[in-house]
């Protein structure tokens, strides 16, 4: 089966529906004709300040959240990033082929920095992009399901891996991208020109799946729409809607074709109504399951014990390869 790697940082109490429809659906349909490896990121999250007793929490419920979705510990391996020393180890090397160049243009270490000022972003922010070539290089992953925002990440890992491959010999393979077009960039609810975002200015744009069914309807029925009256698939004049008709489509099976047949002749009000419920019956039972989880410990414990044994043994015979390649001497 081809090898899957991806990773989700532990960095807000609950994922939003462009996390989940960008990237964690996708683990859990791909599940059974792929190796797949998830990750709860915790070293890319501490590239901003945390707290350590939230972190704490958030990890645990992250991966409560990632098995609430359908995850199955029997089909894949779900584990977290600082039980695997080799992350940081191979992200070093990985620093040490990137070009400060290269490293500086990526958008968005320089979206992120330039909210606070430069000078105020951490080293980590920068080398963010390298541990995440370390992460999926270090697996020998063909495959990473990521949303849109993470293709030029993914485009930096395919260069390092091919960089270090051509000077040192093959050592890793080069991953390609896994980015589904319909649901890859899931936009906020009310600033359609800007992807969905936990760290957008205004929450009133996202939809958290855990939070309370009566404000994610609310949050939809309040979405920014245009001031036409048609129910229509334009991205370029209708952005809101556009982004509207992509989630009702994922999560209701229907095309989007069908759904503007579907509401030929109703009012955006029809529309809204009808995905604030789809929405609030599909992640209905979400939020108790992602409880029940988190209720036991022990388990998730152990869920996590068992993954991080699994991939320590998959990343070692990678990790001494490109150290061997490297030409540093084995540790004996
Ligand atoms: N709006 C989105 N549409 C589709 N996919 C998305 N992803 C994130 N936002 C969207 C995908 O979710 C996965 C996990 O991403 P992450 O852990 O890096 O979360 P994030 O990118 O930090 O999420 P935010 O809300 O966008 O946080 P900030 O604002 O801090 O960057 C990834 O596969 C990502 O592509």
């Amino acid at each position: 089966r081809p090898r899957v790697f991806s990773g989700i940082q532990p960095t807000s109490g609950s994922f939003h529906l462009g996390n989940y429809l960008g990237a964690v659906r996708n683990w859990v349909a791909m599940q059974d004709e792929f190796d797949g490896l998830y990750c709860v990121v915790d070293q890319h999250a501490i590239t901003v300040e945390q707290d350590p007793a939230v972190l704490r929490r958030r990890s645990q419920v992250a991966a409560a959240q990632l098995l609430a979705a359908g995850l199955d510990p029997q089909r894949c391996t779900l584990f977290v990033q600082s039980h695997v020393p080799g992350h940081a180890q191979l992200a070093w090397v990985m620093n040490c082929i990137t070009g400060f160049g290269e490293a500086s243009r990526m958008t968005q270490f320089k979206d992120k920095s330039a909210r606070h000022g430069v000078g105020a972003a951490t080293v980590g922010l920068f080398t963010y992009p390298m541990l995440m070539a370390a992460d999926i290089l270090l697996y020998q992953a063909d495959y990473v399901p990521v949303g849109e925002d993470q293709r030029q990440h993914l485009e930096l890992s395919r260069d390092l891996a091919q960089r270090f491959n051509s000077r040192y010999g093959e050592t890793f393979v080069v991953p390609k991208p896994y980015i589904i077009k319909d649901t890859g960039k899931i936009l906020d609810l009310q600033d359609p020109a800007s992807k969905m975002s936990k760290s957008a200015e205004s929450e009133a744009g996202l939809i958290e799946l855990l939070a309370d069914p009566k404000v994610n309807a609310k949050k939809i029925k309040s979405a920014v729409t245009d001031a036409e009256r048609e129910i229509r698939f334009d991205e370029e004049n209708k952005p809101g809607i556009s982004n509207l008709l992509r989630i009702y489509a994922a999560l209701d099976g229907r095309s989007i074709k069908e759904l503007e047949r579907a509401y030929a002749g109703h009012g955006y009000g029809d529309l809204k109504k009808d995905l604030a419920e789809l929405v609030v019956s599909t992640f209905g039972a979400f939020k108790e399951r992602t409880e029940a989880i988190l209720a036991e410990p022990d388990k998730l414990d152990a869920i996590f014990a068992e993954g991080a044994q699994r991939a320590r043994a998959l990343a070692a015979p990678t990790l001494d390869l490109a150290y061997d390649r490297l030409g540093f001497l084995p540790a004996v």
